[in-house]
């Protein structure tokens, strides 16, 4: 007998392999369970004396229109622990629900017409038949089980009509749903390859959109059951997403334009696609794009939730981010190697004030530091201090001060009449408040406004004399090196 799909369930479950059974009444809620604890896990108990006690407790089923189970119970009693292969312990526990109503079944109301009371875990009072269905449903559901059987039937046994079934089925799948909680739908029936049990499944799958399985649960096999675990652990949700993708992809900046797109899109894929069965419609999606060469699922571990991608990207995709990235499309090696050499000068300047530019931006002013190469050592000398003497080591760095000033530029063209200056205002002061762009790119006298402010300003710039700028240069040097704060008036 192989335990690797209970292995998975129990490591899952983090050692508690707790199973709600729930659904309509009449359905083969208790032969599932029975069945399940005499196939699977009976012959792991090892103990006599547990074995003989889980025995008694398994639940009793009858024929015909008159409800069995008329309280939950937990099957065992008692949490049972069981050690499987590779020393795997866990406890399991099975949980027979209070079935939900068909109207047409018998034993849920007294001869009066009232409904009967029954007991539960959770009051002390009897509470009607109806409500133990609903409560104890969520509360199972909710605080006793990590895995939802719902089981249902096609009628093909028994004395009720698949619609009688399908009336209480609709019912417990939403309740289900609101749990948030992995189950299967179980259709119980005693044709489940054939064909019209099949088209049933499938129907079924897509309008709750859940997994079903069709079974003979009074004929169920060690298979089948390995077979319904599975389909449940596909219900987990996926706890860990790992996808693979080259290492430069994953240093791109989010605000290249692939890695937005590859970020929106597996946002998108996570968001849409949660639980272990989705696994493949991930690959699927991911695969659908542009973005990749080939996306492969490399392991898909039920027993940890985790889901394994590796995405391979082509050499045109890596071709076109390193485009973007240099700001021009790269053809041939060649523009390349001048691009890189181009960035390679841009990289040294970026070394000396990159990391005061942004201080500038605010403050309007900052000193860049030297690197450490940059710092030249003297010589070191001798130092007479009166009668004692001491050494001198004197080091120059070149500091380079960055300062923000602000430089105007005015154009005052003569346009004409009066007329002619009012109408070509009226439609530069629309543009300025509506499309500046557009304002800033027209033409006046054949020249584009841009280029004649930009010309303006760096008319002024070039205008400051060098002497001027040395003289500048040798006061900022005095106030570092000797003017300790003190205020100095520099006359130009
Ligand atoms: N032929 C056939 N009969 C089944 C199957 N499953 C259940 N039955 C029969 O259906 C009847 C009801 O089964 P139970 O297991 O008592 O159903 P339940 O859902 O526990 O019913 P309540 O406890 O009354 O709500 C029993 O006679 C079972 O033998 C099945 O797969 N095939
Ligand atoms: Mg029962």
């Amino acid at each position: 007998m192989s335990n690797s799909i209970l292995t998975d369930v129990a490591t899952r479950t983090s050692g508690e392999v707790y199973i709600g059974v729930v659904g309509s009444v009449r359905s083969g809620k208790s032969t599932f369970i029975r069945r399940f604890m005499e196939t699977k896990v009976l012959p792991l108990v090892t103990d006599k004396y547990v074995y003989d006690k889980i025995q008694d407790e398994l639940p009793q089923s009858s024929d015909g229109k008159t409800i069995m189970t008329v309280e939950p119970k937990f099957i065992p009693s008692t949490t049972v622990k069981i050690t499987i292969e590779d020393n795997v312990n866990f406890q399991i526990r099975l949980v027979d629900c209070v079935g939900h109503v068909i109207p047409s079944a018998k034993g849920y109301l007294n001869e009066d017409g009232t409904s009967r009371l029954v007991q539960t875990p959770w009051f002390s009072e009897a509470i009607p038949f109806e409500d133990a269905a609903k409560i104890g449903t969520d509360k199972v559901i909710e605080s006793h089980s990590n895995i939802g059987i719902v089981m249902s039937s096609d009628g093909s046994f028994g004395e009720f009509t698949r619609p009688e079934y399908e009336k209480v089925e609709e019912i417990v799948i939403e309740e289900l749903k609101a749990h948030n909680k992995p189950f299967v739908l179980v259709i119980n029936t005693t044709k489940p390859n054939h064909p019209e049990t099949l088209e049933l499944v499938k129907n079924l799958e897509d309008k709750y959109q859940v997994s079903v399985v069709a079974l003979d649960v009074l004929k169920m096999t060690e298979d089948d059951m390995d077979h319904l675990l599975k389909v449940a652990m596909d219900e987990f949700d996926i706890s860990q997403l790992n996808l693979e993708v080259p290492s430069w992809v994953n240093n791109l900046d989010d605000d290249l334009d692939y890695k937005s797109k590859f970020n929106d899109l597996v946002s998108q894929t996570t968001g849409n696609f949660r639980k272990m069965k989705d696994a493949f419609h991930i690959q699927e999606s991911l695969k659908d794009s542009e973005l990749f060469a080939s996306v492969n699922i490399t392991n898909i571990d039920p027993a940890t939730g985790i889901v394994n991608i590796e995405i391979e990207c082509s050499d045109e995709c890596y071709n076109e981010v390193v485009g973007e990235i240099l700001g021009e499309k790269i053809t041939d090696k060649t523009s390349f190697i001048n691009k890189i050499q181009d960035f390679r000068k841009a990289q040294h300047v970026f070394e000396l004030v990159g990391g005061s530019i942004e201080k500038v931006e605010q403050l309007g002013y900052d000193i860049a530091f030297p690197k450490a190469s940059d710092i030249a050592l003297e010589k070191p000398e001798l130092l007479k201090d009166g009668a004692r003497y001491g050494i001198k080591i004197k080091a120059n760095a070149p500091m380079i001060q960055l300062v923000k000033i602000n430089v105007s530029s005015t154009f005052e063209p003569i346009i004409g009449s009066k007329e002619q200056a009012e109408e070509l205002i009226n439609h530069m002061v629309e543009n300025y408040e509506n499309e500046p762009d557009k304002l800033w790119n027209s033409e006046i006298f054949g020249r584009k406004l841009c280029d004649v402010i930009n010309d303006g300003i760096r008319a002024k710039v070039n205008a400051i004399p060098d002497n001027v700028l040395e003289k500048y240069k040798n006061s900022i040097e005095k106030v570092v090196n000797h003017g300790r704060g003190g205020v100095i008036a520099i006359v130009l």
